[in-house]
Formats: C-alpha cells, structure tokens, sequence
C-alpha cells in the first residue's frame, strides 16, 4: 500500500475520500436518496391536509441546503465568539430587517431574535427570560387546541417542561360552543396572577381576542405573548388580525402559514412600557433578556442555513403573490368546511376564520383515531385531534385539516370540495368498517381489521387510486429531485 508523502493514509484511500465528498446524494446513500424519493411520492401522490404542514419553496430549499450549515457563529451580529462570521452576521441582520419589514414593525419599537432553532425552544426561551422559576403561566389547555409548551399537564403528570419548571394554569374553550371562554380565564387570571398569558393555539380554527386577553394581562401586571406559530403566514399578509398591537412578545415557527423552512422567531418590544400617574416611564427590558435567554441560555451556535431559508420566506412573504396564496388558504379552507357540513357533518364552532377545521365525529358513531387510519390508507394524512368534551384525550372525537398545503400547490376551491368528498368517502368506511367489529374492538383490533379485511381493501384501494391520480395533477414545489 501507497502512503501519500508525508500522511498515514493509502493514496487511494485519500483519493476515494475526496471523491466521495463531491458526490451527489443519489450516488452516495442510494439508501437515504431511496427513502426521501418514497416521502417524495407520497407527499406528491397525497392529500396533504395537516393543518401545521406546508410546502416550502423551491428557493427556501437551496438556501437550506446552502453552505450556511456549515458556519458556526455563537452570539450576534457584531458580536461572535468565532472568526469568519461576516457573511453570517449579514445574513442574520438581513433576516432580522426582512422578520421586521413583513409585520410592519417600527425597530424603534420591536426587536426580533431570528435564532430559535423552532417553536418550542422559542417559547421556552421567552419563559426562562420573563418568569422567574415557578413563576405563573397561563395557556390554552391542550386538549381545548393548546400547544404542549403552553404548560401542559395532566391530573396524573406534568408532561411539557413548562410545567415542570413553571406552575401552568391553563384556560378553556366553553365545551359547548368551542369558543375561547375569556370569562372563565379572567376569572381564574384574577385567582392566580400569572406572570405571562399566552394567546395561541395549535387547533382552534377561530380569531383570537387579542384586545381582551390584553386587559386580563393588564389587570394582572402580567406579559401577553402571542405564539401565532398556526396562523403567522395570514398574519403577515394581513388577512386575519395581527396579535402585534396588543402584545409584548410574539414567538413563531416559520414553517407553517409562513411557508419557510422549519425555525423559531421571536419579536419583543422595545421602549415605553408604561407610564405611571406622575408622568414616569418604565422602559421595557425584553431585548437583553430574550437574547440571553436564546443564546447563551438555551442554545448553542445558530443554525445559519436555517436563518438563511427563513430570510428568503420573509422576503416572499411581503409578495403581492404571498397574499394571494394566504387568501386562498382562508377560502380553500371555507370551500372545505361548508363541504363537509354539507355531507352531514359538525364543525367544532360551526367554521373557520383561519387555515383549519376541527371536524367532531361524535355523531357519526366513530372518532378521530379510527378515521385517521383508514384515511392514512386512502393517501390522506391528516390527525385525530380532541373536541370540546371529550372525557378522554386517549379517544379523540375529532379530526384536524388544514388547507395551507394543497393550496401552496394551486388548488382552489372546486379542488376543495373534492378533497371534502374524499374524506367523507374515507369516514364512511371507517364507520363500516367500525360497525362489523365489536364495539367494544380497541384501536389495535382496528388496525389489523383494516389491514386484513378484504372486504375492504378493494373500496380503500379505489379511494386511494383516485386521491392519488387527482393529487398527481397538481405541481409540487420544492427542489426538482428531492
Ligand atoms: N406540531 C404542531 C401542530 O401540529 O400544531 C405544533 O408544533
């Protein structure tokens, strides 16, 4: 064997490993470059109607896979424990501008930390900045359409850190009519006086009261952070209202409505926080904290190729094309509704003023996780969610769809209520398919009946050649290959 002069590796060895770095993926790891060519089919060939899903675009893509991934940068602009960073800090000061020019935001009076590596180590980076330890939280309660990280826990066990390092008290939907009840939590706000109120949901397909949820804030001294992760694209194109006037903070993923690549963001105010009867001001204190908290409290260098897609989605999110595409998820998301109310079924709180629906199949004899599976065959992918009322969040009544990724592939309305009747085709069956087992048959015995029964598999199979060919019509954004 051959030693290269002056190094301990074979010559051939040397050269192999130099060619193998320029290799493309397909040649490389045909088994990885397999994999994602299957979830590429399937994204392509499928509904695709989870609610906090989307497709990013083509150019987001290219700037992710970008040489950016490969920079460390701990700090901020200016301010970096690493040499070589001044395309990197460009690149996050860019960004920075771009999150702040696509809300309308005055830098006098808002900072934004474009850091988060995504939603949940946002949020918690905002907790350990303005709550001391068991401080006070308040969030919607998970299985009335709360986010996890809004405090979650059950009687039985804290689940989500928030919890655990915060005392959580969560609000509610009134369980009969599935809108938030502010009553309730004003209530209780008064009772508990939190430290932060969250107003933000995961599944809730109607506009939050901002105004109000400020008062209650108000009235406790507390801060009020929106996580607007759901609806941040509709925000930015201004067709649904912006929780910015209102609050103190505001955290997001990029991913959703917004259409990026998968991060976190989060804006605070800068300035004037009050002023008291004498005239005297008190000055927010949120840029130091929050900073601090993402960075070096929480998080180790940032992912630059991260910041670099997300750039890029922002700037397309200040389109004329952006706000068309989000005035259509709202339509597509009516059309997809008024649908499924017209094959007979109920929507918790009888609409949408958003991207989502929750579909309660309470009456139909059946519920979410069943459904779920049987449109999982069908080539629809959707969740089972819970509905106000349900006694268990282990047998969720409910479905969630959402309309931001079909329309990011160009269907509109018309295509809507097609996707509606497939679903329905799709509920039908789990309802017959139901109703030839036990009733007392648990979930599992429901998946092998589904996977086994044959009298079923030609009616799953034809609903799936069909979704498939009517999914296949439509463009798919995205890199060309992957
Ligand atoms: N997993 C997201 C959702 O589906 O709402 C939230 O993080």
């Amino acid at each position: 064997m051959s030693l290269t002069n002056g190094h301990s590796v074979s010559k051939e060895t040397w050269d192999s490993h130099n060619k193998m770095m320029l290799e493309p993926l397909a040649i490389n790891d045909s088994e990885v470059f397999s994999i994602i060519k299957k979830e590429k089919h399937r994204q392509t060939y499928g509904l695709e109607l989870i609610a906090s899903e989307n497709f990013t675009s083509r150019a987001v893509l290219e700037a992710l896979g970008s040489c950016m991934n490969n920079k460390y940068s701990e700090g901020y602009p200016g301010q970096r424990y690493y040499g070589g960073t001044e395309h990197v800090d460009e690149l996050e000061r860019l960004c920075q501008k771009r999150a702040l020019e696509a809300y309308g935001l005055d830098s006098e009076k808002w900072g934004v930390n474009v850091q988060p590596y995504s939603g949940s180590p946002a949020n918690f980076a905002v907790y350990t900045a303005i709550v001391e330890p068991h401080g006070r939280i308040m969030g919607l309660d998970l299985p009335d359409g709360g986010h996890l990280t809004h405090g979650f826990m059950t009687e039985k066990k804290k689940i989500s850190a928030t919890s655990i390092f915060f005392e959580s008290m969560p609000y509610k939907v009134n369980q009969e009519t599935g809108y938030i009840d502010y009553d309730r939590l004003q209530e209780n706000a008064r009772l508990f006086h939190p430290r932060l109120i969250i107003a933000g949901t995961s599944c809730h397909s109607r506009n939050l009261d901002y105004a109000r949820m400020r008062r209650i804030a108000d009235e406790n001294g507390a801060f009020l952070m929106a996580d607007m992760a759901h609806i941040s694209g509709l925000v930015a194109a201004g067709v649904v209202p912006s929780p910015f006037e209102y609050c103190d903070i505001v955290s997001t993923t990029t991913h959703k409505t917004l259409r990026g690549c998968r991060a976190g963001v989060i804006f605070y105010r800068k300035g004037v926080r009050s002023v008291d009867a004498k005239g005297k001001e008190t000055l927010y204190n949120l840029e130091s904290l929050i900073n601090q908290a993402v960075f070096p409290g929480l998080q180790g260098g940032p992912h630059n190729h991260a910041i670099a897609g997300v750039a890029v989605a922002l700037k397309q999110a200040m389109t004329p094309e952006f706000k068309a595409y989000q005035m259509q998820v709202l339509v597509n998301c009516k059309a997809m509704a008024n649908a499924l109310i017209s094959h007979g079924y109920n929507i918790v709180t009888g609409g949408s003023d958003n991207h989502l629906i929750l579909l309660d199949l309470r009456s139909k004899g059946t519920d979410g996780g069943r459904a779920e599976k049987v449109l999982e065959a069908c080539a629809i992918a959707c969740n089972k969610n819970t509905c106000p009322g349900d006694k268990s969040a282990l047998r969720p009544s409910g479905l969630r769809f959402g309309s931001p990724a079909l329309t990011s592939r160009g269907l509109v309305e018309d295509d809507f209520r097609k996707v509606a009747e497939f679903i329905h085709r799709g509920i039908e069956l789990t309802v017959e398919i139901q109703r030839s087992l036990d009733p007392k048959a648990t979930l599992k015995e429901f998946k092998e009946a589904l996977a086994q029964g044959e009298k079923f598999q030609q009616r799953l199979a034809e609903v799936k050649a069909e979704v498939e060919a009517f999914a296949g019509r439509f463009p798919m954004p995205g890199l060309p290959e992957l």
